[in-house]
């Protein structure tokens, strides 16, 4: 039997109200989340990961700082606060966020040269992060994507997700964006819904 899984983005302290790369309202998605779960075959976690060392850090990139357009190893990259540092309560995912139904746990963001938006592969997808394979070995066929954040990660997951096959659908209401620009949670949702995935809210699913 084809099976739907939910994929839970980087819901993590640090995307969240008093964390490091604070995404607006991002605590709030998560009793929608706790709500949503119950509804699915499967339920799996995405984990931003990184060493103290990442090259998308401002940080370890001297003169740089945060929000500013950069490259990495011939890739353009935003340079962010260090976030999400391996071992740190940062890195940990909220403690509201209920994590008794999840099966899997797929980390991303360790090479310190390449950064990860995608919970699928590392932007130079190269790398990948074992969550497609575990999805077709689960007889997985559709996913609904919910969590932080939807102009980065979100974006990226969803759009590995239907590039893949998988039936995809983000839940609007349960993802929040960085909106590092005005204007960049409006063009992923245009973005997503034109490479066919399917936009709804919470209420509809
Ligand atoms: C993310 C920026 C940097 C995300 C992760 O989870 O959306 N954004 N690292
Ligand atoms: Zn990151």
């Amino acid at each position: 039997m084809a099976k739907t899984a939910l994929i839970l983005v980087d819901i993590q302290n640090d995307f969240c109200p008093g964390g490091t790369l604070a995404v607006k309202e991002g605590d709030q998605i998560i009793p929608i989340v706790n709500q949503l779960q119950a509804g699915y075959d499967l339920v799996v976690a995405t984990q931003d990961w990184h060493p103290v060392n990442h090259k998308s850090f401002a940080s370890n990139n001297p003169g740089k700082a945060p929000g500013e357009l950069c490259d990495l190893n011939g890739r353009p990259q935003v340079m962010w606060p260090e976030h999400c540092v391996q071992g740190t309560k940062g890195a940990e995912f909220h403690p509201a966020l209920d994590l008794s139904r999840v099966a899997r746990v797929f980390r991303k963001g360790m090479d310190p040269e390449v950064d990860s938006y995608s919970g699928c592969y590392d932007n130079d997808r190269i790398c990948s992060t074992g969550l497609l394979d575990w999805l077709g070995e689960q007889n997985v066929d559709a996913v609904d994507v919910v969590g932080l954040a939807l102009d980065y990660c979100v974006k990226a997951t969803a759009l590995d997700l239907r590039s893949a096959g998988f039936d995809t659908t983000v839940i609007e209401d349960a993802t929040r964006g960085v909106e590092l620009q005005p204007g960049d949670v409006a063009r992923a949702i245009d973005a997503l819904k034109a490479a066919g995935v399917r936009v709804k809210t919470s209420s509809a699913v």
